[in-house]
């Protein structure tokens, strides 16, 4: 399985993150990529390809062109402003306030973010872009006939929706990577969307859409962030009613549920006829994740990606979650290997 992997990651990293009232080290780190490249390493998954663009026009039919000028410029017009920390969203529009672009940047920010813990900083729109990019590149590798491919993106993307970032993502990888494939011929895509919180993102982009199906299993909204999406009866509407499918667990959901509920996703999608599945890979799903509550353990990773991969589908793994980063490297490539080995 081919590798595309990049090191303009680097350049996105926030200064702090808002968590329990504090600001902290930010939990999505770029040391989240250095352990999973050394256990790619370990496991001789050593066959590296660089990233090539993503086609302007594709991330602008993915998200909305207003949004992808927002986030280009954003450092700019912030700096502009006079401002030089970090971008953190404060003011939102909530309930029967006014949906308008204002023109200031701080009023911007908060009405294309939907959460305050994701900051925009410096380097954010080179990394978002080249993890779009890696996205893109994985997928154009399996349209071209690869089995699977694996995008080691970061940061992460599927929290972020068509017009607003947040829950440490900005572009949505793996519906670039859907989106790829739909337009080099692939009739019907399907996303499975196994990290630990609900792909909020994907799932509103593909919404009212039957070509692209959208599965996730995840955290139960009530307690769990993105809070405001995800439950069950959630399912598609217009042309894509019926080709949603949630799955929320409760806190502490161990791989017998866990692997049940991935097994009825897997068969939704079979039934769907898919040409070709992106997997948002989030590894946060670990007992020992610093801000998860599932109870998955290393071994049972493997036994997941072994699911996967018998479902027989061409593949792309685009890399989401996972803050326990001592353990996201071996996590990972138990995934990747497991379905190698199906
Ligand atoms: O998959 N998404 C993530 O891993 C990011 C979750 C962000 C949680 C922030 C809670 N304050
Ligand atoms: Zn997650």
């Amino acid at each position: 399985m081919k590798v595309v992997r990049g090191d303009g990651h680097r350049a996105h990293f926030p200064d702090g993150e808002i968590s329990g009232g504090k600001l902290v080290r930010p939990f999505e780190c770029p040391e989240r990529v250095e352990y999973i490249e050394a256990a790619l390493d370990q496991a001789g998954l050593t066959d590296d390809v660089e990233p090539t663009a993503v086609p302007d026009s594709l991330l602008r039919q993915v998200h909305d062109t207003d949004y992808v000028d927002f986030l280009h410029d954003a450092w700019n017009d912030w700096t502009a402003a006079g401002y030089s920390g970090d971008m953190i969203p404060t003011c939102f529009p909530a309930r029967r306030m006014v949906q308008r672009v204002p023109n200031d940047i701080d009023g911007r920010l908060g009405y294309y973010a939907f959460a305050a813990e994701t900051s925009i900083t410096d380097g954010t729109w080179a990394a978002a872009h080249e993890a779009a990019s890696i996205a893109h590149t994985a997928q154009k590798l399996v349209s071209g006939g690869d089995a699977a491919a694996f995008a080691l993106c970061r940061p992460p993307g599927h929290h972020a929706s068509r017009d607003f970032f947040g829950g440490y993502c900005f572009l949505n990888n793996a519906a670039v990577a859907a989106q790829g494939f739909r337009n080099d011929g692939a009739d019907r895509v399907a996303v499975l969307d196994v990290d630990f919180h609900h792909g909020n993102g994907t799932q509103d982009i593909f919404w009212e859409r039957n070509d692209v199906f959208f599965a996730s299993l995840h955290g139960d909204p009530r307690s769990e962030f993105p809070h405001f999406l995800g439950f069950a009866d959630e399912t598609g509407a217009g042309d894509g009613a019926g080709a949603t499918l949630n799955h929320p667990m409760e806190p502490g959901t161990g791989f017998e549920e866990w692997s049940a509920a991935l097994g009825d996703a897997l068969a939704r999608i079979e039934r769907h006829g898919v040409d070709a599945l992106v997997v948002s890979l989030g590894v946060d799903t670990y007992l020992a994740d610093p801000i998860s509550s599932f109870k998955l353990d290393s071994p049972d990773f493997s036994t997941m990606g072994r699911m996967i991969g018998e479902a027989g589908m061409p593949t792309v793994y685009c890399m989401e979650g996972g803050y326990a980063v001592e353990e996201i490297g071996v996590n990972t490539v138990n995934v990747l290997t497991g379905h190698l080995d199906a």
